[in-house]
C-alpha cells in the first residue's frame, strides 16, 4: 500500500521520531500549526477515524494515552488534540492520525 504514514512508520522514510509503543508511533509535523506539533499514528492503516470499527476501539484510546504521555514529556499542561476526517475537514494524508498540538494560547473555534 503506497501510504506515507505507513512507510513513516516502518522507519523506510525519515521522520522526527518522539515516542513509540508497539501499536503507536509518534513524529513531528513537518509543517508545524504550533511550538509542538506531534502526530500520533497507531502503525496499523486505517485510512479515517471514520473507517474505525468496533476493533480499532483500544487502538483509538491507544492513540489519546500516547498523547498524553507525549504532551507531559513535552512540558505542556494545556494542549489541543485534533483529528481532522476528510478533506473537507482538514485531513491530507488518509492514515488515521490524532495532532497533539500546543506551547501557544489556542483559539476557539477552530478555523
Ligand atoms: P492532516 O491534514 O490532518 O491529514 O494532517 C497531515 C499532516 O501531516 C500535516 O499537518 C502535514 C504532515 N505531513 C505531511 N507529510 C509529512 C511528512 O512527510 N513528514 C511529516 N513529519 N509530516 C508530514
Amino acid at each position: 500500500m503506497d501510504c506515507l504514514f505507513c512507510k513513516i512508520a516502518a522507519g523506510e522514510i525519515d521522520s522526527k521520531r518522539v515516542y513509540e509503543d508497539d501499536r503507536v508511533v509518534a513524529f513531528r509535523d513537518i509543517n508545524p500549526a504550533a511550538p509542538v506539533h506531534v502526530l500520533v499514528v497507531p502503525r496499523e492503516h486505517v485510512s479515517r477515524i471514520s473507517e474505525a470499527g468496533e476493533e480499532h476501539a483500544e487502538l483509538i484510546g491507544r492513540l489519546h494515552l500516547a498523547a498524553g504521555k507525549i504532551a507531559e514529556a513535552e512540558g505542556l499542561k494545556d494542549y489541543r488534540l485534533v483529528i481532522n476526517c476528510g478533506e473537507g475537514a482538514g485531513q491530507s494524508v488518509f492514515h488515521v492520525h490524532l495532532h497533539l498540538l500546543g506551547g501557544r494560547p489556542m483559539s476557539w473555534p477552530p478555523g
